[in-house]
């Protein structure tokens, strides 16, 4: 086990103790069994996409094997690696928004599946056309709009219709480049399908669909994710919760939450409310039930109902090995193979509920919109029965938790800006003008989204926290989402406290608008909301969003979804910074391409940076340089 990148984390060293003497394997003993990781892979040039491979080629040019069987190279060995990350990443997120608008096909107004932001169903679908929008009836209002959004995944002709939500000039961009994507699963399959052996071998034009089927997860499928969850769970409100580990209470039922999706977190978080339920704990000595969130589910859950946030990606084995877990109920994405295992060393229950990631070991109680509430009556039913199995000898709850403050959707900040608006002015409501005025006025320099996940190459959670401590004491203010936002959270970020981290600039603002400096923006699909509030900023002025003084960084990535993501953002015109170098090395002409010559069609482009110190140097100058272009 090596704990050498572990020091930054306060829990991590007692934990992994912990499980040591409970003879519990973690990801540390995994990845030291790994021993040295593959350079080829690493690399990217590694090519096992037909059956005559799998080809490596040599990561050196000039040294070893050039080409593989088929005779590609080095370059479209890694543009077609990378771009399948894409797909994958873009697969992902856009089929979980597919199961949120099936959810909303089956909401009624007597169902536990109901429409709770009927002003969102009525904006929404005016945006999308939809005629009478503001007279129908809410559910033949909200079945429509869910049948039009299906088919924005399948639609056989034209683009998504989020993208209108952009400037022109943005939109401009996008058709002349011709990355304005089409329907999400025509992006997926045509870039699978370009990807197959024996199609394209031209890595620029590999990095072009790449990029359009990014596009079709942003600005489709996590866009649909966000708004659709928003129509039929409730746009997030700011509101306060808790953080890290010591949410886990020893004198109730615990059940952590974790994975994606919030169709079936809802429902639970709704049954445990039920009183039948509490006396039932109490019945088995348990003074209530407490539900803790972790990874994008937790996100989801505590930006609507302040659900405690457990941790971030990397705590998930943590979790269990407290000892104090009932049960851990899992959806969709970022859940690892080893918890049932892990679980079983423990008395925890471990319950998968998606088809779509039924995890070898577990116990499977099977979700869909019809039984939802009866999968979440069933499943804290399991938790609670558990309590009494749990083996107090193998407690142990690390006391070490943060308050914090979340639920900042795009219209909960205007709701906070509204509030300092000066009404002699002619300044509007309802918008993010004085954003745009603060950081054209130099009161903040810029602003920067933070996402992404928890990576061991890396220690755990400092790039994150360094990162976002040495942008709000430069007076770039920061939205976060995704673990990024946990480790926020954990950090102490999330609050208005931290406003004494900031420089003048940034301090003074968050006094005004009564914010935190960093601000918890939601789930990995909420990048979505980024999106938009970038593009209402750029809107402001009428600019590409491409001349903002803005920035997308992912210290700590590791999914395919972060990959695909970091394509949408530089598709939108923000430069992105990745803590993490994707496996694309080994063709310095595609890295060129992706940190270099992209900047010249898309006006953003990807810096690679793994020192959080530097990285942040290399922000400041990008955005004083976008100042200067701006002049201001
Ligand atoms: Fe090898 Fe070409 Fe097949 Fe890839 S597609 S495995 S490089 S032969
Ligand atoms: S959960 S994708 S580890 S951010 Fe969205 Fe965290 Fe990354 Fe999963």
């Amino acid at each position: 086990m090596s704990n050498e990148i572990l020091n930054y984390d306060k829990v991590a060293e007692a934990s992994l103790a912990k499980a040591k003497r409970d003879g519990a394997e973690t990801m540390w003993d995994r990845k030291a069994a790994q021993k040295t990781q593959c350079g080829f892979g690493e690399a990217g040039v590694c090519c096992r996409i037909c059956a005559m491979g799998p080809c490596r080629v040599s990561p050196v040019p000039g040294k070893g094997a050039e080409r593989g069987i088929c005779g590609a190279n080095a370059d479209t060995i890694v543009a077609r690696n990378f771009a399948r990350m894409i797909a994958g990443g873009a697969s992902a997120h856009s089929d979980h928004a597919r199961d949120i608008v099936h959810a909303m096909h089956a909401t009624k107004a007597e169902g536990p599946f109901k429409i709770r932001d009927e002003a969102k169903l009525r904006r929404i679908s005016a945006e999308w056309g939809i005629e009478g929008a503001d007279t129908k009836e809410t559910y033949a209002l909200a079945h429509e709009l869910a049948e039009m959004a299906l088919g924005e995944f399948g639609k056989p002709f034209g683009t998504q219709r989020f993208l209108k939500r952009a400037p022109q000039a943005r939109q401009d961009v996008w058709e002349r480049e011709d990355i304005a994507p089409r329907a999400i699963d025509m992006e997926v399959t045509t870039l699978m399908h370009s990807t197959h052996m024996g199609c394209a071998s031209d890595y620029e034009s590999i990095f072009r669909r790449g990029m359009r089927t990014g596009m079709a997860d942003g600005w489709g499928g996590s866009m649909i994710g966000t708004e659709f969850s928003d129509i039929l769970y409730g746009t997030p409100t700011a509101k306060a919760s808790s953080s890290n580990l010591g949410v886990i209470d020893k004198d109730q039922v615990n059940i952590l939450i974790h994975g994606h999706d919030p169709n079936l977190a809802e429902m639970i978080v709704l049954a445990a409310e039920n009183p039948e339920f509490i006396e039932m704990a109490k019945a088995k000595g348990a003074k209530g039930i407490n539900i803790v969130g972790m990874c994008c589910t937790g996100n989801e859950m505590t930006m609507r109902h302040g659900i405690k946030i457990a941790g971030n990606f990397y705590q998930q084995e943590m979790c269990i090995i407290t000892g104090a877990i009932e049960a851990v109920v899992v959806d969709v994405q970022c859940i690892f193979p080893a918890l049932p295992a892990l679980a079983k060393k423990y008395h925890t229950r471990f319950i998968s509920t998606s088809e779509k990631a039924k995890i070898a070991g577990d116990m499977f109680i099977k979700f869909s919109e019809a039984t939802g509430l009866d999968n979440a009556n069933e499943i804290i039913k399991i938790a609670v029965e558990n309590f009494p199995n749990r083996d107090a000898s193998k407690v142990e709850i690390p006391d070490i938790k943060q308050d914090t403050l979340v639920g900042y959707s795009v219209e909960a900040i205007i709701d906070h800006l509204d509030k300092v608006v000066n009404t002699n002015t002619s300044d509007a409501m309802g918008t993010v003008k004085p954003l745009t005025d603060v950081i054209y006025a130099g009161v903040i320099r810029g602003a920067a989204g933070v996402v992404g996940c928890n990576n061991p190459k890396v220690e755990h959670d400092y790039a994150h926290v360094t990162v976002l401590k040495e942008l709000i004491k430069r007076d770039v203010i920061c939205v976060v989402t995704g673990c990024a936002a946990q480790a926020a959270a954990k950090a102490g970020l999330l609050t208005l406290e931290a406003k004494e981290m900031c420089g003048r600039g940034l301090k003074e603002v968050c006094e005004r608008v009564n914010i935190p400096p960093v601000l918890h923006m939601g789930s990995c699909v909420d990048i979505s909301r980024i999106l938009h509030l970038v593009n209402l900023c750029a809107d402001v002025k009428g600019i590409d969003p491409a001349l903002l003084p803005v920035v997308g960084i992912a210290p700590e990535w590791m999914s395919e979804k972060a990959v695909a993501i970091a394509n949408y953002v530089v598709g939108s015109g923000i430069n992105t910074y990745l803590g993490i170098i994707p496996q694309v090395l080994g063709s310095p002409n595609f890295t060129k391409l992706m940190t270099e010559d992209c900047q010249e069609f898309l006006g953003a482009h990807f810096v690679f940076e793994k020192d959080p110190l530097v990285m942040v140097d290399k922000i400041m100058v990008d955005l004083e340089d976008k100042r200067t272009a701006l002049g201001i």
